[in-house]
């Protein structure tokens, strides 16, 4: 039998690929996009979007802000808090129009899903995400729904060693991904984000990915 084409153009529809726990849902979020880009700017408000500073001492190149538990990075290592470090308040609340998409398209690939953090990593041209595994949640058996918004990016996806070769997915504005079972604990990354601009978004990707994190 052969392999059916994952990442290929013929993979319009609602729930366009599913495999590992893996779900492609292209579109999904297209209906609340203008409402949950008004929900960033109000979280934004709160808690700016910085580039955080990795162990290793580099400023990470996409920027990031948080509601819900928030995961931060600093020289002393990689984790989530309940406080912004940056102004020693809360985290803004998870809006609800992020948290009840989140909830909708765990429900469509499968999974119940309780979440309580959103880390948004804003994008500009020529910002990139390294090969990494997401290990710093808690409850590792919940899935991770991902939201793009804004310029496209191309998505690497990898296995559950670095050393396997990554495929590679276009996401769009309003493509939601749902990362649960064996997929979520792969090795995934952002190529360089190209040069561009979006009529709702501007010149920049923002990626929302709402997590269950205790
Ligand atoms: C696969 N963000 O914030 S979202 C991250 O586009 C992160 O900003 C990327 O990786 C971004 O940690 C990718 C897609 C994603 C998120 C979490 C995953 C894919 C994942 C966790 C496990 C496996
Ligand atoms: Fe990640």
């Amino acid at each position: 039998m052969t392999q059916p084409d994952l990442f290929g153009a013929d993979d319009a529809g609602a729930l366009d690929v599913q495999r590992d726990g893996f779900a492609l849902l292209r579109g999904f979020a297209l209906p609340q996009a203008a409402d949950i880009l008004a929900a960033i700017a109000t979280v934004e408000a709160v808690a700016p979007f910085r580039h955080m500073i990795t162990p290793g001492g580099h400023a990470m190149s996409a920027a990031m802000t948080n509601c819900g538990m928030g995961w931060v990075a600093d020289r002393r290592g990689y984790r989530y808090t309940d406080r912004d470090p940056d102004t020693g308040q809360l985290w803004p609340e998870i809006p609800p129009v992020i948290r009840e998409l989140g909830v909708a398209a765990a429900a469509a690939a499968g999974f119940a899903f309780t979440p309580d953090g959103c880390l948004i990593n804003q994008y500009a041209p020529g910002a990139k995400m390294g090969l990494h595994q997401d290990l710093n949640e808690i409850d590792k058996t919940a899935p991770i729904v991902s939201v793009s918004l804004g310029l496209p990016a191309t998505f690497q996806f990898g296995g559950l060693n670095r050393s396997d070769k990554p495929e590679r997915i276009v996401l769009n504005h309003g493509d939601v991904v749902v990362w649960g079972g064996p997929s979520r604990m792969a090795y995934h990354g952002v190529l360089t984000l190209k040069d561009g601009i979006h009529p709702d978004v501007g010149k920049r990707r923002v990626n929302l990915t709402i997590r269950k994190v205790r």
